[in-house]
């Protein structure tokens, strides 16, 4: 009964307080807070959604359609929402391409800062990993193999070293291959942020570890997701990214 009252005075308290401190406008305001609206649709850019270089079932069996469906249209698409969101008062940084964004994270402005490096890395991340998939997988060769062979002992054991990290990778996260002063390496990263964002090297290839990567199909197998991704590696782009990062 207290309590009613008590609410009751609040309220007409915060409507006359509103009313008389900003006149139509606060009465308004404080209306639309009581009715649920829909949130204000996102901005259209600065960045977009890139299409998916195939078909959402093309990954089959390795991939599944669901999660493909999934995994771009909603996580991808939710990362550059959330980006241009982000971006909205800070017209500067609209002309910058998302890899000079997320290499040069410490830049940004710090009340932006957390929301551009995981958005932001988000939207890096998986714009290479739809790039570097294929259903027509076909082998390393040229200078890539070389350097493998030079850097990581071979095919197999850079595929196991890509493996580990991303067992090891507690949590969620990508596994990488990057390459720095023409060397290649193995490295694994948290949450969305990538190899760009702490020097490590330019990735040229990334497994993403997300349990949204794989849980519809492999459930708590992330090895069995690891193992099986090999098979839709699209090496022409990998090594189109080594040549350019060398
Ligand atoms: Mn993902």
């Amino acid at each position: 009964m207290n309590a009613q009252v008590t609410r009751r005075t609040l309220v007409s308290t915060s409507l006359l307080a509103g009313v008389g401190m900003y006149g139509v406008a606060g009465g308004r305001g404080f209306a639309q807070s009581a009715t649920p609206t829909a949130p204000p649709a996102p901005p259209e850019g600065p960045f977009t959604l890139p299409e998916l270089p195939y078909p959402y079932e093309a990954l089959e069996p390795h991939i599944d359609t669901l999660t493909m469906q999934i995994h771009h249209d909603k996580h991808h698409a939710a990362y550059v929402n959330n980006l241009n969101t982000a971006l909205v008062d800070y017209p500067d940084l609209h002309a910058l391409s998302i890899e000079e964004l997320v290499s040069d994270v410490e830049a940004v402005p710090e009340e932006i800062r957390t929301a551009v490096r995981n958005n932001g890395g988000g939207h890096f991340n998986h714009t290479m990993f739809w790039e570097i998939m294929s259903p027509d997988s076909t082998s390393p060769s040229g200078d890539l193999v070389a350097a493998i062979d030079r850097d990581l002992g071979g095919l197999e054991a850079m595929q196991a070293a890509v493996n580990d990290a991303g067992l090891k990778r507690f949590g969620s996260g990508w596994s990488w291959l990057v390459v720095k002063d023409g060397v290649l390496s193995v490295v694994s990263t948290p949450n969305q942020d990538n190899t760009l964002m702490d020097g490590s090297g330019s990735p040229i290839l990334g497994i993403d570890v997300w349990e949204h990567a794989y849980y519809l199909a492999y459930q708590n197998k992330r090895v069995d997701y690891l193992t099986a991704w090999w098979n839709v590696v699209n090496w022409d782009a990998v090594a189109a990214r080594f040549d350019a990062a060398s």
